[in-house]
């Protein structure tokens, strides 16, 4: 049977269980310890990350966006991108918003609270610490430092941004909850990508962390109500219905991560281009400092730029002026033809080098 290795408080490994359950591919999950996040799961995949999946033949993958791209080769039944290609690229772009945008507010919520901390530091030593002989209470601290420091410290949360991070979250759950009270999944009666990618961010961190859950719970029930929907969807089990084009009720989604997300691509893309290490950026009027360039995050721009420009006249007819409205179109298309010299591009989700988000990890 496949085997997913990863955590149950992880983001990406909610994202990938959540996807695997809907489709009803059965597979075993193995809570990952911290050696094999540091030496087994490099040495398979090339990447110090999680989820991995390990097939039963033997091979080894990583990273979820391709990944759920090659389980769809393979269960093309219940297809989590719609048939209409147009929706398919809205699906992709809030896939790599809710991947890549949302982790920092994710990080911030979980780690910068002293209550979520301490649980989160408590749940994750107890779990990957398994196979490391030193004090429980050790683990704890260095567990908690560690994940402060590489993804909240080091991510450009300082005071000045503070509040900006945090209101990437309440703007999502502002914009998301009309929708998921209008009908019950982004773009009708059935999951997409789409609602698959935002469970990254929104199941196991927003929804489970104490203080984001406490935020969702009292401000946005609906968005609470479909984080369980979608954990409790089963393709088999649900009707086909989609709604046609893009629904009005997205706009406003649209809108924010054209001003967020692509904007964060294209000022990583342009310092990684310079061959900058670090760069900053100014999102809706907050400046970032200090961020560590990603190689990885090329490849994101790259992608959707490649989703986009697959589409011919006819599926652009309606959408090109939603994503000129929106503002998506000028920064989707700033650096167009951007190449990322991913190495291993073609072969993910397998190979052994694999890039992960962020090259330089302090352990
Ligand atoms: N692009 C990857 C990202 C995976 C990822 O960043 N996973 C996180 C945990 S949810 C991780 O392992 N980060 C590295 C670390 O904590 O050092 C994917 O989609 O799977």
């Amino acid at each position: 049977m496949l085997k997913v290795y990863g955590l149950k408080v992880s983001y990406f490994t909610g994202k990938m269980e959540a996807y695997l359950r809907y489709k009803e591919i059965p597979y075993e999950f193995c809570p990952m310890t911290a050696r094999e996040f540091m030496y087994t799961i490099p040495e398979k995949t090339g990447a110090m990350q999680m989820p991995a999946a390990e097939l039963p033949d033997g091979r080894w993958m990583t990273d979820t966006t391709p990944m759920i791209d090659w389980f769809e080769t393979q269960h093309p039944g219940a297809p989590v991108l719609p048939a209409d290609p147009a929706q398919a690229f809205l699906c992709r772009l809030i896939e790599d918003y809710a991947d890549e945008w949302l982790w920092r507010p994710a990080m911030h919520y979980r780690w910068s609270y002293p209550l979520s901390a301490k649980l989160l530091a408590r749940q994750i030593s107890d779990a990957m610490g398994r196979d490391i002989k030193a004090p429980g209470f050790l683990k704890r601290w260095r567990t908690e430092k560690r994940q402060k420091l590489n993804f909240v410290d080091r991510d450009g949360v300082t005071p000045e941004t503070r509040a900006h991070v945090e209101g990437s979250y309440l703007n999502l759950l502002a914009m998301l909850e009309p929708v998921v009270q209008a009908r019950p999944f982004l773009f009708g009666s059935r999951p997409t990508l789409a609602d698959i990618g935002l469970m990254g961010p929104l199941f196991r961190h927003f929804s489970m962390d104490p203080t984001p859950g406490i935020i969702m719970r009292e401000t946005a029930p609906g968005v609470m109500a479909w984080v369980y929907r979608v954990w409790n969807a089963r393709a088999l089990r649900l009707d086909d219905t989609l709604v046609n084009g893009t629904p009005e009720d997205l706009l406003p989604l649209l809108r924010e991560i054209g001003e967020t997300h692509l904007e964060a691509l294209n000022a990583n893309a342009i310092a990684w281009q310079a061959g900058r290490k670090h760069h900053g950026m100014t999102i809706q009027n907050t400046a970032y400092q200090n961020l560590q360039t990603s190689q990885y995050r090329v490849w994101c721009l790259q992608r959707l730029q490649a989703h986009y420009h697959a589409l011919n006249d006819e599926n652009l007819h309606g959408l090109a002026p939603v994503l000129e409205a929106t503002g998506i179109l000028e920064p989707l298309l700033r650096l167009d033809g951007i190449d990322s010299q991913y190495a291993n591009a073609e072969h993910a989700p397998f190979g052994r080098q694999a890039l992960p988000v962020f090259a330089d990890i302090r352990n």
